[in-house]
């Protein structure tokens, strides 16, 4: 289930049962707290737009039933742009329906109920959409957080969609190709000097890697904010590979991981 505010229709986060792609509503804190003011006033000023609310249903509707009909032609970028003009903030339109669309195809393709070929057209078309959204987050020259993809990790929109959450929130996160070699990193850390470096991995061996870089890379670099995160890193990290880690993030808590993320890296910058 995918939580959204019936007040400001932001994204909350995903609730569980995870694989029901459908929306749920909540209250965002920041409406929560306008709410108790309310209270405490005695003026309503909260009032639910049931017309949003209808329309984020149609948008999730759509895409399901899109991808139920083996329709792998949709066009997301259309689909996104009218998400965004009905007030839906972009980012919150990528973790808070793209992704736990995506995560819907994957459940999909596991089940066997579409075909190998649907599953990667629909990847394709999100790889499209994004092209353009990457020329726009490598405009600033500023770096916060390099990603690294473990082993090779070819779930690269992972990194892009947390790169586009970062960037409303100040902060501006780069990805490093899947090719990269574990050299190569520790020379692109050397010249970018950025204040973390956040590891993705999607799989179980992509983990156990991450531990070995992790270790080389708090001996080399004692002050860096280390983070994991991707489709593995909470539900599959045992404690001793969290512990080699400042920052795991939650793939089904973008939000609230983001804002943890955020507060790690201005105190790191505040020590240096
Ligand atoms: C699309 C997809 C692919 C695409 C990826 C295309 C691309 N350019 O990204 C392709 C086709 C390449 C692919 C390949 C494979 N895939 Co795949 N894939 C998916 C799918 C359907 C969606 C992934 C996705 O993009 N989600 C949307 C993004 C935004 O979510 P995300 O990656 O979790 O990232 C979010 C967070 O995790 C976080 N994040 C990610 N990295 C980091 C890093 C840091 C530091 C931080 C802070 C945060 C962070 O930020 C994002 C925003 O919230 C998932 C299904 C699912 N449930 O996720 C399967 C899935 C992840 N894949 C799976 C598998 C098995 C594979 C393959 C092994 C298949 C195969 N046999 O070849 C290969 C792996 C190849 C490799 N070496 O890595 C399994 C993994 C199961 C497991 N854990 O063991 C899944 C779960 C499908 C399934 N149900 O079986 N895949
Ligand atoms: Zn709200």
């Amino acid at each position: 289930m995918i939580n959204w505010c019936s007040y400001c229709h932001s994204f909350i986060g995903e609730e569980q049962p995870f694989e029901v792609l459908q929306i749920s509503h909540g209250i965002c804190p920041r409406c929560h707290a306008q709410f108790e003011e309310d209270l405490d006033t005695g003026v309503d000023t909260m009032v639910p737009d049931e017309a949003k609310l209808t329309s984020l249903r149609k948008l999730v509707q759509a895409a399901s039933d899109s991808i139920n009909h083996h329709d792998a032609d949709m066009d997301f970028r259309q689909w996104t742009n009218a998400a965004v003009s009905s007030g839906i903030r972009e980012s919150d339109v990528l973790i808070g329906l793209l992704q736990p669309l995506l995560a819907h195809v994957g459940d999909l393709f596991a089940r066997g109920q579409i075909s190998v070929a649907l599953e990667h057209k629909v990847t394709s078309r999100v790889e499209d959409m994004l092209a353009d959204k990457l020329a726009d987050l490598a405009a600033t020259e500023h770096v916060d957080m390099v990603f690294f993809m473990v082993g090779g990790n070819t779930h690269t929109l992972g990194p892009v969609f947390y790169s586009m959450a970062m960037k409303e929130q100040g902060l501006r996160g780069v990805s490093l190709p899947e090719t990269t070699s574990v050299d190569e990193l520790f020379a692109c850390l050397d010249e970018v000097k950025p204040a973390a470096v956040g590891l993705s991995a999607a799989l179980p061996d992509q983990l156990r890697e991450a531990e070995v870089i992790a270790r080389e890379l708090r001996s080399r670099y004692p002050d860096l904010l280390l983070a994991l995160g991707g489709y593995a890193a909470k539900a599959s990290a045992t404690d001793e590979l969290r512990a080699c880690f400042d920052f795991v993030a939650d793939p089904h808590a973008t939000k609230e991981s983001l804002l943890e993320l955020k507060k790690a890296i201005h105190s790191r910058m505040a020590q240096a």
